[in-house]
């Protein structure tokens, strides 16, 4: 047995370094203060720290690291989006996301596996095709393929579905990951932990103080705080968020759900994505198959899940693939997801000085934590939005200027 561990096990203190501090007390004032700490709130607290120096930050986190939708998604990373301003933003963070778990010195277990997005009907090849053409234009590695391909890379898949739905091809996307969830919030969390920053978790955020429309300070369940800077990264809670500082935006929330088969040995290698039949399917490390279908189809503020979503999902997972048809679901869950009209996320100032926003983040957002973290960090630093969220402003909407993403950003919306 190693020493360390024998150590740790025969002292009662138990004094094996932790991955975060827990600080005692909030400070009467913080430079910054960042509303959530999933992934987003704690990329932006570890660049702001990294790459700008400030240190006097507070994430504020109602519940605990992580228990948002960071650590309930399915954990695909994908840059095969529809608008120049997506691809670039996505590419941007597909690259950053090579060197994470360097960066961390934490296992991230970030596993590049393909991405195949099936196309059953001739609009969807149409769709698939221009992807394609825009991806290549910017660099990205993408491909319309045929049923050979798909064939090849998942043979055991049924192409017919069962005769519902025949498949007629695929965009074919290189690069598509996933990478273990929870990990990427820690090591995001440790490494700003690390450079000084304070992470309370179990402190809600209940009030944000004004005078006219300039930021003054954070009411919270431990105490008030002064600051003149507050990031708001808390996914399907923006709507409160944004009540406080009297912000409308288009966001609304649909539960998105999800769920796990039992363990098996590993058989898919790639990660499955069919519009038509509201599935996406990748096997994990732990050779769990992980699923999910499109957004819950009316507007609700809760994390509940339904029998309903099982039935549907395995229904049509049982058209791509029978031979499924003993296995057993382990478990299934709900994020709540805030989505924007054009499916683009909403980023950067506002008209409240002081108060940035990093939300819309939908059923998508997840590939997207190193990147924005990196870009709210820029922003929130220098008062002034990072140039690759330009096209995701909040006054796009007013302006009649839409990032339209709907034919790419998840499945079957
Ligand atoms: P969160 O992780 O939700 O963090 C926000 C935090 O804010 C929470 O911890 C919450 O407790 C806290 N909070 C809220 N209100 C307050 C308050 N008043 N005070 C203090 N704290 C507060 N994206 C992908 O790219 N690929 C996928 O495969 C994918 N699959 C998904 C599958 C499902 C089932 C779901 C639900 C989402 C999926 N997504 C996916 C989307 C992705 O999970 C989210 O967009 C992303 O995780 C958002 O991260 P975040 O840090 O902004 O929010
Ligand atoms: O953004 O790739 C994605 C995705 C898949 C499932 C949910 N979101």
């Amino acid at each position: 047995m190693p020493l360390r561990l024998l150590r740790f096990a025969l002292n009662s203190r138990y004094p094996e370094p932790r991955m975060f501090r827990t600080p005692e007390r909030l400070k009467t004032s913080y430079d910054v203060v960042i509303i959530g700490a999933g992934g987003h709130g704690l990329a932006a607290a570890y660049y702001l720290a990294k790459d700008h120096g400030i240190t006097n930050i507070a994430v504020l986190e109602k519940g605990y690291i992580g228990g948002g939708n960071t650590g309930r998604n399915t954990t695909i990373v994908r840059s095969n989006y529809l608008t120049a301003e997506g691809v670039a933003f996505y590419d941007a963070s597909v690259r950053l996301w090579q060197d994470l778990a360097t960066d961390f010195d934490l296992n991230l277990f970030y596993s590049t596996r393909g991405h195949f997005t099936l196309a059953h009907t001739d609009s969807a090849m149409r769709t698939m095709r221009w992807r394609a053409e825009v991806n290549k234009h910017l660099g990205v590695d993408s491909e319309l393929v045929g049923p050979r391909e798909i064939e090849a890379a998942c043979p055991q898949m049924d192409l017919s579905c069962g005769g519902h739905a025949p498949i007629l091809g695929a965009l074919y996307h290189a690069p598509g990951a996933i990478a273990r969830h929870d990990a990427v919030a820690w090591g995001y969390g440790r490494g700003a932990d690390r450079r000084g920053v304070e992470i309370h978790q179990k402190t809600e955020v209940l009030g944000i103080k004004l005078e006219g429309r300039r930021v003054t300070g954070v009411r919270t369940s431990q105490g008030d705080i002064a600051t003149t800077k507050v990031l708001c990264a808390v996914a399907g809670s923006t709507p409160r968020i944004t009540d406080m500082v009297g912000i409308r935006t288009p966001i609304y929330i649909h539960p998105l759900q999800a769920m796990v088969s039992e363990p098996m040995k590993p058989w898919l290698d790639p990660i499955l994505v069919s519009g038509s039949l509201h599935v996406y399917v990748s096997q994990s490390a732990r050779g769990e198959l992980v699923m999910g279908a499109s957004l819950d189809p009316y507007e609700l503020h809760s994390t509940r899940s339904t029998l309903d979503f099982v039935e549907g999902l395995a229904d049509h997972m049982l058209d791509m693939f029978p031979f499924l048809s003993h296995t057993n679901i382990n478990r299934q869950w709900a994020g709540m997801a805030d989505m924007t009209p054009d499916f683009a996320p909403i980023m950067g100032r506002t008209p409240v000085e002081g108060f940035y926003l990093d939300s819309g983040w939908g059923t998508w957002g997840f590939k997207a934590t190193p990147v924005s973290g990196k870009t709210m960090a820029y922003t929130v630093a220098n008062d002034r939005d990072h140039e690759l969220i330009e096209g995701f402003r909040l006054s796009r909407f007013a302006e009649y200027e839409l990032t339209g993403e709907k034919g790419a950003a998840s499945v079957g919306h």
